[in-house]
């Protein structure tokens, strides 16, 4: 009877472990099949990443013959690449190797989401050079910020024992054209740049090379005091310059090809060249030295505030503007696509073309600290195309911040896009499986931000599960709507920064830290009372309306003009305010928490009807995910709407599912997740 329930066991694990689901393949889902024989290809050349090209047609590409082709005349296109048929067969052609892997990814692209593969005559060439993830990983394995498990980078087993997911994480980069990474946390240790860890940071390099990758590190301000006991690291002091060359020299001598460092200062309680008395472009000029004759740069961070009586929203505007024009040329300022904190929805960072004579580039939070962590499914293709569609004005009518960025208005020798990774050591990699498609919405942006979202969730959807349109057609409009969804759960109408504190998972608009940060209280950015809520940034209060140029400084500043999901970021609106359809800001308010509910509810219906679509694994995971998604949303939404009614001192509407906590309840929650802002 034991042995009969064990064959039985045994044969019910089969199929789970042959055909296992687990998301460890991510978009890379080729056919199981073998591809193109060596004799259908032609190549000259025997380059690594040659190679791993080749060996991915090898292994996945089911049509005609293939040629690759290097061209010099090719040159404008960058990393970029041509795709034509020809006679036959198809030739792919690219200044360098790396265009021709990419040139076989987007192929092998074609083939996985059925697209036609005949007549093609495609050019692509990328729309920034440096398409750069930011990992926030620590040297002890842990992730500031990370909801997939710990690091991938394992430092004890560096240099000598080499995971195979370096090889893997490399390969799913390359395969959506992402071409560098920041391998540790803005909050770095000085340890970094330790000898020891720049073994190991040269074996990582070695391993990502091939799949055109490079590796940059974030630097600790204080490194040579704190590594060598230089007497301080003030940036005019000839002792800690010529510290920082030689360690530039150590690290190429490692890594001829090392990008350059990523520098957080005077943030957060970061050391920086302040603590001298010295500028931020002092700092990051004299990194830029140490780093130019290798042709290295620096990007140096934008997210600088502290707590003053300056609107939080204005401090990295009024810090770098008046040094606009003084960086070296192989500096680049690296902003946050909104000037508080990666809120769900943000107005633009003002500080996006107000830089003339500086290259500037965006920062995104591809995971989701603000977000619901890997527990929330919120695509967030979204909320980058509407940040780098916004539209600046700063040279006149159509200067999009992917305009100012890319090159197209200000003539930047350094181009560049960053993504702050949700990677880490989970087998899916992300998390939740739906955290994987904002990994590749950042690389297909930084590859070409002319992309829709929709374009970015058809493809994702195909080869991540499958090409049947009666799968594909609903969880594609689910992925659309669900970064606004979050909004309206969370912060909708331009609400910001109600979180619990620290963590920063679920809501504490009553949050008032008098004894710590008040910048860091939700009381601070809400301001709400008997009158109304939201935060004036107009003329009668802070004035970060004026930071932006016109006309948005007028459209901003008058509330009849400024967009209804950014009301409450520009103004301290009355709860009776008539809202454009007829209702109050109170009524407003209500709806929008419930109908962000109501929309995660459709959600968990609608993945249940695809279940035959998709392997148990993932979907069960899904659905659980979903499943606390919808309760964290009730949460959110009946502890926003029972505190703020303590100010409105109004009924919520009939027509609105009424709280089913009760608000003292909810503010004995305490979630232990620790952290510190
Ligand atoms: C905030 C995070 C904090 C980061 C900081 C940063 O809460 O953990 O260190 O940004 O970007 O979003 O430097």
């Amino acid at each position: 009877m034991k042995n009969f329930r064990l064959y039985v066991l045994l044969f019910l694990m089969i199929p789970l472990t042959t055909f296992a689901e687990d998301g460890s393949q991510l978009w890379l889902r080729f056919p199981a099949k073998h591809g193109i024989s060596a004799d259908k290809m032609i190549s000259k050349g025997n380059n690594p990443t040659l190679n791993i090209a080749k060996k991915e047609l090898m292994n996945h590409w089911q049509g005609q013959e293939i040629e690759l082709r290097t061209e010099k005349s090719l040159k404008n296109l960058k990393d970029g690449y041509t795709i034509k048929s020809s006679s036959g067969k198809i030739i792919i052609a690219a200044e360098k190797e790396i265009g021709l892997l990419y040139g076989v990814y987007h192929l092998l692209r074609l083939q996985q989401t059925h697209s036609s593969i005949t007549n093609l005559n495609i050019t692509e060439k990328p729309s920034y050079d440096v398409r750069i993830l930011n990992h926030w990983d620590n040297l002890d394995g842990t992730i500031e910020r990370g909801y997939a498990g710990h690091s991938l980078w394992k430092w004890e087993d560096l240099p000598n024992t080499i995971s195979p997911r370096y090889k893997e994480y490399a390969r799913a980069n390359a395969s959506i054209g992402i071409n560098s990474v920041v391998l540790n946390n803005v909050n770095a240790s000085p340890n970094m740049l330790r000898k020891d860890y720049l073994e190991k940071v040269k074996a990582l390099a070695d391993i990502f090379r091939p799949y055109g990758i490079k590796v940059y590190l974030a630097v600790n301000f204080s490194s040579p005091k704190v590594l060598d006991g230089l007497e301080n690291s003030d940036p005019l002091n000839k002792n800690v310059q010529k510290w920082w060359k030689n360690k530039a020299s150590e690290i190429y001598k490692r890594i001829p090809d090392f990008g350059g460092f990523l520098v957080k200062a005077n943030s957060e309680g970061q050391p920086g060249p302040q603590d001298y008395g010295r500028t931020h472009a002092d700092g990051a000029n004299m990194m830029a030295d140490a780093l130019k004759p290798y042709n290295g740069i620096v990007m140096w961070r934008a997210f600088v505030y502290s707590p003053s009586n300056e609107d939080r929203a204005k401090q990295a505007y009024l810090e770098f503007v008046p040094l606009d024009g003084k960086f070296r040329d192989n500096v680049i300022i690296q902003i946050k696509n909104g000037p508080i904190d990666f809120q769900p929805r943000e107005a633009f960072n003002p500080l996006f073309g107000a830089l003339k004579k500086t290259p500037e580039m965006v920062e995104f939070q591809i995971t989701q600290e603000y977000l619901g962590f890997s527990n929330h499914l919120v695509f967030l293709a979204p909320l980058f195309k509407e940040n780098l569609d916004s539209d600046t004005h700063a040279l006149g009518q159509g200067s999009t911040i992917a305009k100012i960025t890319d090159g197209t208005l200000i003539k930047n020798k350094i181009t560049a896009i960053a993504g702050v990774a949700n990677i880490g050591e989970d087998t899916n990699w992300t998390g939740h499986h739906f955290a994987q498609a904002n990994w590749y919405a950042f690389g297909r942006l930084a590859w070409n931000h002319d992309l829709s979202s929709e374009q970015i969730a058809d493809e994702w959807i195909k080869m991540t599960f499958t090409n049947q349109q009666d799968f594909v057609t609903p969880v594609k409009k689910l992925m659309l709507s669900s970064r606004e969804t979050a909004v309206d759960y969370m912060m909708p109408l331009g609400l910001h920064h109600i979180f619990a504190s620290g963590h920063h998972y679920g809501p504490e608009p009553w949050g008032d830290y008098k004894n710590g940060r008040p910048d860091w209280s939700p009381v601070y950015y809400h301001k709400a009372d008997a009158n109304g809520v939201g935060f004036d940034r107009t003329k009668t209060g802070s004035n970060a309306v004026s930071l932006y140029f016109p006309p948005l400084n007028e459209t901003y500043g008058n509330i009849q003009t400024t967009p209804e999901n950014l009301i409450l970021w520009f103004h301290h609106v009355p709860w009776n305010f008539k809202m454009k359809d007829g209702k109050t800001l109170w009524e407003e308010l209500c709806f929008k928490y419930d109908i962000g509910v109501k929309n995660v509810r459709d959600y968990q219906k609608n993945w249940d009807k695809l279940q035959t679509y998709v392997d148990d694994e993932r979907f069960k995971s899904i659905k659980l995910k979903l499943e606390i998604q919808e309760k964290d949303a009730v949460w959110w939404k009946d502890a926003c709407l029972l505190y703020f009614q303590t100010f409105s001192k109004q009924a919520i509407p009939n027509n609105i599912e009424k709280p089913v906590h009760n608000l003292e309840n909810l503010k004995k929650i305490k979630l232990n997740m620790g952290h510190h802002n």
